[in-house]
């Protein structure tokens, strides 16, 4: 069956648009690769562009094993974010318009220089203005979490929310000094997920390296200006209303938000 790039791209970009759970791409398409995933993501993210929201960076996902055995995927993948996927530290969610959305805990990085190719983690290093915590909220618009790495990468890596906590200049040090950052998120104040950065690929910056690469690959650049979410640190846990969802990195700060409605 011939592949209708523009019609899979309005299928997930209206099913993240009205927070309706859709079938898997692949249902349809079993022979859908990623390299065609990628080209529906960019597709589904033009729409979003074409409505008025504007690139702000991109996310890697699948950085850590955890996340790799949650959803039975095992490659690093990327997505695009938007601007009106931002939400502010401290600020409110709502779940409506969401399908089943869950929370991870990540770490940022904020660029100062162009980024693109085969780079160095000390050339990575280099363009990195800052570093921040982050939480990352993924909704995978595909029926009950379920898809195969095609899909996933079609439905922009799942992407839905990023919240930014406070940036924080890195100095040269970064490279030994952030390899092992503890990590805790909590809900209503209880620990849910407990990590590490080493997660992150072994050291967030492996995960920019990464990014780096991958954007070449498709042709594309990371800009000054450009957020990069380095990835999970631990598997994602499943929001709901009325919690306060808050993540401190150890010697990075905190990031919170809260989800709208009262806690059943
Ligand atoms: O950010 C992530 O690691 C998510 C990537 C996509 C898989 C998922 O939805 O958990
Ligand atoms: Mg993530």
């Amino acid at each position: 069956m011939t592949i209708n790039l523009e019609q899979l791209a309005e299928a997930v970009d209206e099913a993240a648009r009205t927070g309706t759970a859709i079938a898997q791409l692949t249902d349809a398409h079993p022979d859908l690769d990623s390299v065609t995933g990628y080209a529906v993501q960019r597709l589904s993210i033009q729409r979003r562009l074409n409505r008025g929201e504007r690139q702000i960076g991109i996310k890697m996902g699948l950085t850590s094993r955890a996340k790799m055995r949650q959803v039975g995927v095992n490659e690093v993948i990327w997505g695009r974010l938007t601007d009106a996927m931002r939400i502010e530290d401290g600020g409110e969610i709502a779940l409506s318009g969401r399908i089943h959305p869950r929370v991870e805990p990540e770490i940022a990085f904020l660029l100062k220089k162009p980024l693109s190719g085969r780079v160095s983690p000390a050339e990575a290093l280099a363009a990195v203005e800052a570093v921040a915590p982050a939480m990352e909220i993924i909704d995978s618009r595909y029926r009950d979490f379920k898809f195969n790495l095609a899909d996933v990468v079609a439905d922009n890596a799942s992407s839905s929310g990023l919240i930014l906590g406070a940036p924080r200049p890195v100095g040269t040090d970064f490279a030994n000094s952030w390899a092992n950052l503890g990590m805790v998120m909590r809900f209503a104040g209880q620990p849910v997920q407990i990590g590490s950065s080493a997660a992150i690929l072994g050291h967030p910056l492996r995960s920019l390296v990464a990014a780096a690469r991958l954007v070449a690959e498709a042709g594309e650049i990371l800009s000054p200006g450009d957020i990069v979410l380095a990835g999970a640190a631990t598997e994602a846990v499943a929001l709901r209303p009325g919690l306060h969802v808050r993540t401190d990195i150890q010697g990075l700060g905190s990031v919170s938000f809260t989800v709208r409605g009262e806690a059943p």
